[in-house]
């Protein structure tokens, strides 16, 4: 059985929407996690060992980090075409970009979005060449990898729907956005995110 650790509206919810996307047969642990806003707090019922979301458990097994948890579960689904098996000719570009995701947009989105890299021009350089590559991208082709949707677009569009301003104003990312955003998975997805009756942070 997979559990996810979960909190509403949080990185956990990107991976909801995967287990949706895979058809996963999956229960959803809901934990409290530190908000930014000063509420909520650290859960006892949380194995991640900073207490953070997500964190998976599959058969004893404790899988933290998001694209660790998208490898691990696209990779359990082999029949998913949302990651790129090795031997695929995406196989490269899709781990590049999983890896990019982790390392390159969400640390120079953050420092950009919290100001931090106004101050820092190395910081912005990496944040605005990392914005170019994303525009660029999606100029040529429709997803990440080209002509077809994978794991790595799902991260990515779950980040900027939490905040769009992430990337610069395009009219190239908010088709990008709106075409991943009408998959029925991530409807399905948004039922299961909000808080069950009498969960409380
Ligand atoms: N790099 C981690 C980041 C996880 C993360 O920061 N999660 C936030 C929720 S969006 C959290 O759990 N915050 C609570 C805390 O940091 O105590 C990942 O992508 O899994």
């Amino acid at each position: 059985m997979l559990t996810l650790i979960h909190a509403p509206q949080s990185r956990s919810s990107r991976i909801i929407w995967l287990l949706e996307e895979l058809g996963a047969e999956y229960e959803v642990r809901y934990v409290s996690i530190r908000r930014r806003d000063g509420s909520g707090g650290p859960d006892d019922n949380n194995p991640h060992p900073h207490k953070q979301v997500p964190a998976l458990l599959h058969n004893g097994a404790l899988v933290t980090e998001s694209t660790a948890v998208v490898q691990y579960l696209t990779e359990l689904y082999p029949k998913s075409e949302l990651a790129r098996p090795p031997g695929h000719p995406e196989r490269g570009a899709y781990l590049s970009w999983l890896a990019y995701y982790a390392g390159v947009i969400e640390p120079s989105g953050s420092a950009f979005l919290s100001g931090v890299a106004a101050g820092h021009p190395p910081l912005l350089k990496i944040y605005e060449d990392m914005c170019l590559h994303v525009v660029e991208t999606l100029t040529k082709q429709p997803f990440l990898l080209g002509k077809k949707v994978s794991a790595v677009d799902l991260l990515l569009v779950s980040a900027l729907t939490w905040m769009r301003k992430l990337l610069p104003d395009s009219s190239v990312v908010d088709q990008y956005v709106q075409s991943m955003t009408a998959r029925p998975a991530l409807a399905r997805a948004r039922a299961v995110d909000s808080k069950p009756d009498g969960f409380h942070d």
